[in-house]
């Protein structure tokens, strides 16, 4: 170990345990707005941030504009007669809080698929990097790289008036969206299948030509899009990804760094990255089990070996949510009415009796139950995208709709830059000794 590491490596051994038992000592203590468990508890349940497109009840779950997924799965207008709510109309429903018609949805639909050129040098951006980059890295890099094509940018250098932030970020941010799935299908493609660079079809919507560009044939699957897109797009504007958005955002950094912020955030194990997590998790214990139908006796053994391990259990806990989340139901139910006969769903369907009582008895779990992170997985490998690295990319497509409506907002109220106070634990310290904490 070098001199630095070595000075830096003690001082942590030091500081984490005096920190801890400071927090656990001390943990209702109010400073400033927040309690100290607060302040090095990642901001969990402050107020602080205004995100007009969704909000997240611990109990209830997501409401999109006040709806419920099963509300949304039934008002939404449909593809063509289908069961499954259209992204399109979820993107129209977030950013004016109303249902649209379904001719207001096609017109949506075509409006996409007018916008959908992707600049070639971004292809070229991506054909740069080895083709085993994580595809997380390729994806915030190809959306980066559209910078130079932002309304927002060519229009402030041109002495946009601040009234007008919303129309140029409305521009790129319908640009942006229209413009994603062929970036991802092309990453997808270029990683692991037939390198083909797929064009989206005009009589297709947005989900259907992700489907069909990705190279996924059947119309199940396209269906499967339209859920997934939709649900996995917004979750309030506290989680990591709406949050960074809105951080970056708030400099007037243009929409495509803002997005792809915003992405770097989902590729976190903890965030988006864990229903990647999640399957690599369900795989290696079948194959460590040496069967494809594990018993539920040998599920509990499996997790607290995980446990034991100093592991998380990927899938499992939300920092807001206490109930199974409604979008992990949601998917449920897709797998239920067409695929419940797959060895792996079965499996995931067995965790979510066993995982929960096992981390309730660890006794510090706040939220036992199953997340978004879930199910996803188990149902992109039983519809053949089997390369589990690019679960993030398709959960970022979708978060697009969310954030993207939100930043919309932000600009339209004119929010300022967002600068929150910190502090130093010294200072937490002669607080504490000082007795001036509340
Ligand atoms: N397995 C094991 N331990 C867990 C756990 C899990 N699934 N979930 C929480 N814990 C542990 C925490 O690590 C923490 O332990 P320490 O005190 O030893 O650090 C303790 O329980 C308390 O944590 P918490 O207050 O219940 O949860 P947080 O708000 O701190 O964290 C997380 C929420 C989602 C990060 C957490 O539950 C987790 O790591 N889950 C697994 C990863 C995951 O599924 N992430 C996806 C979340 C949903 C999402 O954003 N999707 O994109």
């Amino acid at each position: 170990m070098d001199t630095l590491k070595e000075k830096f490596s003690l001082l942590a051994k030091a500081m984490r345990p005096e920190v801890k038992s400071m927090i656990k000592e001390h943990r209702e203590k109010q400073v400033g707005d927040v309690k100290l468990w607060q302040l090095y508890g990642g901001a969990r349940g402050v107020k602080c941030l205004v995100w007009e497109t969704s909000e997240l009840d611990p109990n209830k779950g997501i409401r999109f504009r006040g709806y419920s997924i099963p509300e949304l799965r039934e008002r939404l207008p449909k593809f063509q007669g289908g069961d499954e709510p259209m992204p399109e109309a979820l993107f129209w429903l977030l950013l004016v809080g109303e249902i649209p018609t379904e001719e207001e949805v096609k017109w949506l639909s075509a409006e996409w698929y007018k916008r959908s050129e992707v600049p070639a040098h971004t292809f070229k951006v991506i054909d740069a990097f080895p083709k085993d980059t994580h595809p997380m890295a390729q994806f915030s890099a190809a959306i980066s790289s559209m910078k130079n094509d932002s309304v927002f940018d060519r229009r402030y250098s041109e002495g946009m008036h601040k009234t007008e932030y919303w129309d140029a970020t409305y521009e790129d941010v319908m640009n942006l969206i229209a413009r994603i799935p062929k970036v991802a299908a092309y990453i997808y493609r270029r990683s692991f299948k037939d390198g083909v660079m797929a064009e989206p079809d005009p009589n297709l919507d947005w989900s259907g030509n992700f489907a069909r560009m990705l190279g996924i044939e059947g119309d199940k699957f396209k269906e499967f899009m339209r859920l997934y897109l939709t649900i996995h797009s917004d979750h309030e504007g506290g989680n990591a990804s709406a949050h960074t958005t809105h951080l970056v955002g708030s400099t007037l950094s243009d929409t495509y760094l803002t997005f792809a912020a915003g992405m770097n955030a989902l590729a976190g194990p903890l965030h988006g990255a864990a229903t990647q997590e999640v399957i690599r998790w369900v795989l290696e214990m079948v194959e460590s089990l040496g069967t494809r139908t594990p018993s539920k006796d040998q599920i509990k053994s499996y997790v607290q070996q995980t446990l034991d391990s100093g592991r998380v259990i990927p899938g499992y806990g939300h920092a807001v949510l206490r109930q199974p989340d409604p979008r992990f139901i949601a998917q449920k139910g897709f797998a239920e009415r067409n695929l419940g006969e797959d060895d792996l769903i079965q499996t995931v369907w067995k965790i979510f009796e066993v995982v929960p009582p096992a981390l309730q008895a660890l006794g510090k779990v706040k939220n036992p139950w199953p997340n978004v992170d879930a199910h996803s997985g188990a149902i992109l490998y039983n519809f053949g995208i089997k390369e589990f690295n690019f679960y993030t990319v398709m959960f970022g497509v979708s978060r697009a709709l969310g954030v993207m409506a939100a930043l919309c907002w932000t600009r339209a109220l004119g929010l300022p830059l967002e600068r929150p106070k910190s502090v130093t634990t010294k200072w937490v310290k002669q607080q504490l000794e000082d007795n001036a904490f509340g």
